[in-house]
C-alpha cells in the first residue's frame, strides 16, 4: 500500500478536493493566444523564428504565456471560472513547419511534445524549467481556480518535421520515430477513410503523421506516467487527456489509475464523436463507465450547436441528454461545451448573442460540467474560412468585465457552487417545443427549474408546466439579465406542481432554483470511482455537517481525511476487490444515500492478451476477454462487461491490452459475442497469468477447442486462488503423449488441430531455426515488420539481414509475441523503382524451462507508403520446409499488407511444400487448399511457378475466378497441367498462390493465408 504526502519544497500544491470537479466552471485556453505577460519568452533561441509579432501568420507563435495567464487571474475569478484548463504546456516542437507556401508555422498550439518533463520555452522560460508555471498554478490555487493540463501522450511531433518525432526525458535523448529499434513508436500509416470507425486504426495508427507513441512499452509506459505525475507534483488538478480516442484504450485505464495513485485528480478525455450513432459510440461509453476518464461530450455539442447555431428542434438536445443519461454511469462528469479549439466559434457558424447566450446558459444549467472557450465572453471570432483551425484561435481581444455572456458565466457559476441540483441532480424535461425547453434538475429536495425560449420573434404561452419546485413565487435567478421573468407554484403530488401559465417571451431564458434546509447527508459525487485499497477518495455532496462522522465501503469503514459539510477525503479501506456502496454518516447518525466505488485488488499494469487462431467470426461477431477479476469483467460475457472487443489486425489472431491488479494471478478465458449476442466460450481450463508488479506485460495462448459453446467458469464470484478450473465438454489435443515432431507428424489432421490449438510440444526445449529466407521486393525506406509468436515463457532471438553480404540491420531477444519493424535500408534514393533485397533471419528459440514449447507463427508483413501509385510489387516469403518442424508453421503463415491503390497485386505466398525436384520432362498436377481471411473487397487466386532461383515465371498456370468472399472462407483449386517447358525441367520447382483484390479507392485490405496445403503427384 501506498500512501503519498506531498511536501516538496518549491512545490505546489494542487487543491484539496481535485477530484469534486462537478460544481466547477472551466475555461479553456490556447495559451499562446491569451495574453503575452512576457517579452522575454516570445522568441526563444532555440526555436527561433517561430514567433509572429505582427500576429498575422496564424500559424505562428504569438507571445501568449503562463505569465499572461496569471496576470489575468483576477479577470478569470471575476467572471466564475474555477478551474482553467491549458493548452499543452510541455516543451513543444523546436522546428518550423513550412506551409504548403513556404511560410513558417509552429505547434504554438501545444500538441506536439517533444519532452513532457519540461516547459515549454515560448510559454515559460528559455531554460526550460518549471518556474512559471509554478508561479500560474499557485496564482490560480490562491483565486480558488484549479488547473487542468492538457495532456497529450499519443504522439510526440510530426515525423517529417526535422525532430523525427524525437522524444525527450528532461533533456536526455530517448529516441526518435526513424530510428525506432526500441519499438517506441507505432509504425502503421495515417488514420483515413473508414479507418476512423476502426478500433484498431483509430488506436494503432498514425494520426497526421504525428510520431504516434507505443503506449505498451514498459519504456514510454514509465515515462508517460512520471510526466504526469511530475505535473501532480506540480500541483495540477486534474488532466485533459488529448486524443484519448487514439491512445490504446485498456493503457488509459492504468494511466488513470498510476494518477489516482498519487493524488486524487479529474481526467476527461478528448473523443470525438458527431452523435449518439457513431459506431464507436458504444465504446465511448463504455471507456467513460469503466476507464476513470471523463469524456468530452462531443455528442451533446454537436446538439447544442445545431439547435443554438443552427435553429434545429430542442428535440435534438433532448434526445442526447437521454441517451446518454441511460448509456454513461457517470453522466454528471461528462464535460459540456459549446465550442473549442477544433471547431469553428459558435458566432462563427450564428453571428447572434442571444443565441450565444442560450447556449452558455444551457450548458452551465444541464448536466455535465461546463467548460467555455477562452474569449466566448468576449463575442471573439475570426470568420475566415468559416471561422475553423486556425482561425478559431484568435488572440484575445479584450478583457472587459461588462459584458453580458461575463456576468451570465459569473451568475450561473455562483448557482452551480450553491444548489447541488447543478452539480449533481437528475435531469428531465418539463416542457418542449421546436423553440421552447423547459427542463429541471432536482438532487433531493434541492431543484432548478430554466425555461429558453430560442426564438428571435416568437413568444409562447406555456400551459399545464409541473415541476418540483414547492409552493410558492420564484424569481428569476439571473435577474432578468436574459429577459427571465417570474413563476408562481402551486401545490400538486408527486413531484408535480403546478405552475400558473404564463406567456415565455422571445430570446429569453429563465432560471429559478430552490435549494433544500437541512437534511440527512446527500452523496452526489465519488472521485476517482476505482481504484485499489489506499489511495484517496473525494466523497462530495450535501449536509455532511461540519463535525467529523464516518464513512464505509460497505460494512467497513474508512480512513478520514479531511471534513467539510459538502467533501470529504477518505482513504479507501483494504477489502477484497469488488463493488461496494459507500455512505456517508454524519456526526448525529444520520446515513446518506450510497453511492457505488469499485474497489480493485491492486494498481493496475498495462497487459497485451493475445489469443492466436480464435474462433472464426463472421461479419459483427467479436472476440472479447474475460476473467476473475472486476478489471476483466468477473466472468461477465456482454459487450458491455467483458473485455473487448478484441482487435483482429493478424486475423485470426485477436489482442487487446488490459489493465490488471499487479502481482495478481488471474484467470482468464476468451469468448465470441456475436453479433446476434449469442456466445461461444472456448473449451478446456482456465488460462491463467500472474501479473508483473511493475512496467507493462503479455501474454499469448491458443483458442482452445473442442467442446465449443459448453465450457464456462465454474462460479462467477471465485477468487484467483480458489477458482477451479473446468475440463471442455470435447476432446482435447493428445498433448501429454507427443514427444517429439515425429510423433506430431504421425497425428490424424484433427488431432493435430488440437495440438495446435494448445501451447503444445512442437519443438524442443532449444530449437534453432536458421536461414528463413523471405524475398522482398520494396522501395528503400519502407518499413517491413516481422511478427512472430512464440509459446508462454519461451524466447527467441531475432536476426535480421539484407542478405549475406550485407550487414546486420538487427538483433533483438524476446519473448512471446513480438512484433519486429524495420526499414529497410534506402540504398535506392528517392527513384520509385522496385528493388529486390534478400532478406535473411535467423530464429533461435529457446524456453525458460526444460518443457517444449512452440512457434506459433511467424510472418512478414509490408506497407505501402501514402501516396505511392506504384505497385507493393511481389513478397515473397521462401520458408523453407525442410528446416521447418512440421507443416504446423505453414498453417499460419501471415500476410499483411496495406495499400491505398485499386487493383494492385497484394501478395505472392510462395509455398514450399516440397521440394519438387524433377530430372526429366514430365506431367505434374498441382492441387491446393487455401482459406483466407479479408475484409473489403473480392479476392481471386492466381498459381504460378518459379524457377529454380525461386524468381516468379510471369507466365500464369492457373487463375481462380474472382470471387467474393466472406471472412473464414476457404477456396481450393485444383490444376492439372503438363509441365511444358524444358527451361527447368530439371531442378528445384516452387509453387506460388497469388492474391489480388479489387477494393475501392482507399479502401484496406488485410489478408491471412492459412491451411495452404498443396500437393504435387506425377
Ligand atoms: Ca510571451
Ligand atoms: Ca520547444
Ligand atoms: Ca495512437
Amino acid at each position: 500500500m501506498f500512501v503519498f504526502v506531498l511536501f516538496i519544497v518549491g512545490r505546489t500544491q494542487k487543491s484539496l478536493f481535485a477530484a469534486d470537479f462537478k460544481r466547477e466552471v472551466i475555461y479553456q485556453i490556447i495559451t499562446d493566444r491569451f495574453f503575452d505577460g512576457s517579452a522575454s519568452n516570445n522568441d526563444p533561441p532555440q526555436s527561433a523564428g517561430l514567433y509572429d509579432p505582427t500576429k498575422t501568420n496564424w500559424r505562428a507563435y504569438w507571445g501568449g504565456d503562463l505569465p499572461g495567464i496569471q496576470q489575468r487571474m483576477s479577470y478569470l475569478a471575476g467572471m466564475g471560472v474555477t478551474a482553467i484548463w491549458i493548452s499543452p504546456p510541455v516543451d513543444n516542437l523546436n522546428t518550423n513547419i513550412p506551409d504548403a507556401n513556404g511560410n513558417p508555422t509552429a505547434s504554438y498550439q501545444g500538441y506536439q511534445a517533444r519532452d513532457f518533463k519540461r516547459i515549454e520555452e515560448h510559454f515559460g522560460n528559455p531554460n526550460n524549467t518549471w518556474t512559471e508555471f509554478d508561479n500560474l498554478v499557485t496564482a490560480a490555487h490562491q483565486n480558488g481556480i484549479k488547473v487542468i493540463i492538457d495532456f497529450a501522450p499519443n504522439n510526440s511531433t510530426q515525423n517529417n518535421a526535422g525532430e523525427f518525432g524525437a522524444l525527450y526525458d528532461n533533456g536526455t535523448f530517448l529516441g526518435n520515430f526513424t530510428n525506432d529499434s526500441n519499438g517506441y513508436f507505432h509504425h502503421n500509416p495515417n488514420i483515413s477513410g473508414s479507418g476512423w470507425d476502426d478500433r484498431y486504426q483509430v488506436q494503432y495508427y498514425t494520426l497526421f503523421d504525428l510520431a504516434d507513441i507505443n503506449q505498451e512499452h514498459a519504456t514510454m509506459d514509465a515515462y508517460l506516467k512520471a510526466a504526469a505525475r511530475l505535473f501532480q507534483q506540480h500541483g495540477v488538478d486534474g488532466f485533459r487527456i488529448d486524443a484519448m480516442k487514439h491512445l490504446t484504450w485498456g493503457w488509459g485505464y492504468s494511466l488513470a489509475n498510476s494518477i489516482y495513485t498519487f493524488d486524487d485528480s479529474f481526467l476527461f478525455g478528448e473523443w470525438f464523436q458527431g452523435n449518439t450513432s457513431d459506431p464507436l459510440y458504444r465504446d465511448s461509453f463504455k471507456f467513460a463507465s469503466k476507464s476513470g476518464i471523463s469524456l468530452l461530450d462531443f455528442p451533446l455539442n454537436t446538439a447544442i450547436r445545431n439547435v443554438f447555431g443552427s435553429n434545429a428542434d430542442f428535440s435534438a438536445i433532448d434526445s442526447v441528454i437521454a441517451q446518454e443519461g441511460n448509456d454513461f454511469a457517470w453522466k454528471e462528469d461528462l464535460v459540456t461545451f459549446i465550442d473549442n479549439h477544433e471547431m469553428a466559434r459558435f458566432l462563427s457558424i450564428n453571428n447572434n448573442n442571444n443565441r450565444l447566450h442560450q447556449a452558455i446558459a444551457f450548458t452551465l444549467t444541464s448536466r455535465g460540467i461546463p467548460c467555455i472557450y477562452y474569449g466566448t465572453e468576449q463575442y471573439l471570432h475570426n470568420d475566415t474560412g468559416g471561422g475553423t483551425d486556425p482561425y478559431n484561435r484568435p488572440m484575445m481581444s479584450s478583457f472587459s468585465t461588462s459584458t453580458i455572456a461575463y456576468q451570465l458565466i459569473n451568475r450561473l457559476s455562483s448557482l452551480r457552487r450553491n444548489n447541488p441540483a447543478i452539480p449533481y441532480g437528475s435531469m428531465g424535461q418539463r416542457w418542449i417545443n421546436k423553440d421552447v425547453y423547459i427542463y429541471e434538475r432536482k438532487f433531493f429536495e434541492s431543484v432548478v427549474l430554466v425555461a429558453i425560449n430560442k426564438s428571435e420573434t416568437s413568444s409562447y404561452n406555456v400551459s399545464s408546466l409541473n415541476t418540483s419546485l414547492p409552493a410558492g413565487n420564484y424569481s428569476d435567478y439571473l435577474n432578468g439579465l436574459l429577459g427571465g421573468l417570474s413563476i408562481t407554484v402551486s401545490s400538486g403530488s408527486d413531484n408535480n406542481n403546478r405552475v400558473t401559465n404564463f406567456r415565455l417571451p422571445a430570446h429569453t431564458v429563465s432560471v429559478w432554483q430552490f435549494t433544500e434546509g437541512a437534511a440527512s447527508p446527500q452523496i452526489g459525487s465519488i472521485g476517482p470511482t476505482t481504484g485499489q485499497p489506499g489511495i484517496k477518495v473525494v466523497v462530495a455532496g450535501n449536509n455532511f455537517g461540519t463535525k467529523t462522522g464516518t464513512v464505509k465501503f460497505g460494512a467497513t469503514t474508512a480512513t478520514v481525511n479531511s471534513w467539510s459539510p459538502t467533501q470529504i477525503t477518505v482513504t479507501t479501506p483494504s477489502v477484497v476487490n469488488a463493488n461496494y456502496n459507500v455512505t456517508v454518516t454524519n456526526s448525529g447518525g444520520q446515513v446518506s444515500n450510497a453511492i457505488q466505488y469499485t474497489l480493485l485488488a491492486a494498481n493496475l499494469i498495462p497487459i497485451k492478451f493475445t489469443v492466436n487462431n480464435a474462433s472464426p467470426t463472421e461479419v459483427g461477431d467479436y472476440i472479447f476477454l474475460t476473467g476473475n477479476t472486476v478489471e476483466l469483467g468477473n466472468w461477465s460475457a456482454s459487450f458491455d462487461s467483458a473485455v473487448g472487443p478484441m482487435l483482429p489486425p493478424n486475423y485470426p489472431n485477436w489482442f487487446i491490452v488490459a489493465s490488471v491488479p499487479a502481482g495478481q494471478t488471474i484467470l482468464f478465458k476468451f469468448i465470441k459475442i456475436a453479433a446476434n449476442s449469442a456466445v461461444t466460450w472456448e473449451a478446456g481450463s482456465n488460462h491463467q497469468y500472474t501479473v508483473p508488479t511493475s512496467g507493462t506485460g503479455f501474454v499469448s495462448v491458443n483458442w482452445q477447442y473442442g467442446g465449443e459453446g459448453q465450457s464456462q467458469p465454474l462460479s462467477s464470484n471465485s477468487t484467483a486462488t480458489s477458482m477451479p478450473s473446468r475440463e471442455s465438454a470435447g476432446p482435447v489435443g493428445p498433448t501429454s503423449e507427443i514427444r517429439n515432431l515425429e510423433e506430431f507428424d504421425k497425428l490424424p489432421i484433427r488431432e493435430k488441430e488440437n495440438v495446435l490449438s494448445q501451447d503444445g510440444p512442437l519443438l524442443p526445449p532449444s530449437y534453432n531455426m536458421e536461414d528463413i529466407q523471405m524475398r522482398v521486393f520494396v522501395h528503400g525506406g519502407w518499413p517491413l515488420a516481422i511478427s512472430y509468436s512464440l509459446s508462454r515463457g519461451a524466447s527467441a532471438r531475432l536476426t535480421v539481414a539484407t542478405d549475406a553480404t550485407e550487414p546486420l540491420i538487427q538483433q533483438l531477444d524476446t519473448g512471446e509475441n513480438k512484433d519486429v519493424v524495420i526499414r529497410i535500408p534506402d540504398r535506392f534514393g528517392e527513384a520509385p523503382r522496385v528493388a529486390k533485397i534478400h532478406i535473411r533471419t535467423t530464429v533461435q528459440a529457446r524456453h525458460s524451462t526444460s518443457a517444449p514449447f512452440m512457434m506459433h507463427s511467424i510472418g512478414i508483413a509490408l506497407e505501402e507508403n501514402e501516396g505511392n501509385a506504384g505497385p507493393l510489387a511481389a513478397l515473397q516469403s521462401n520458408f523453407p520446409v525442410s528446416k521447418l518442424p512440421s507443416d504446423a508453421l505453414m498453417n499460419h503463415l501471415l500476410l499483411n499488407t496495406w495499400t491505398q491503390n485499386r487493383t494492385s497485386p497484394i501478395s505472392n505466398v510462395i509455398l514450399q511444400p516440397a521440394a519438387i525436384r524433377t530430372s526429366q520432362r514430365e506431367d505434374l498436377t498441382y492441387s491446393f487448399v487455401a482459406k483466407t481471411f479479408y475484409r473489403g473487397g473480392a479476392a481471386e487466386f492466381f498459381l504460378y511457378e518459379l524457377n529454380p532461383q525461386g524468381e516468379l515465371i510471369p507466365e500464369l498456370v492457373f487463375r481462380q475466378g474472382i470471387k467474393p468472399l466472406r471472412q473464414g472462407e476457404g477456396v481450393s483449386g485444383r490444376w492439372d497441367g503438363r509441365k511444358s517447358s524444358g527451361e527447368f525441367s530439371y531442378g528445384v520447382h516452387r509453387l506460388g498462390i497469388r492474391m489480388w483484390r479489387e477494393l475501392a479507392a482507399g479502401a484496406k485490405w488485410y489478408g491471412l493465408i492459412c491451411d495452404p496445403q498443396v500437393t504435387v503427384s506425377r
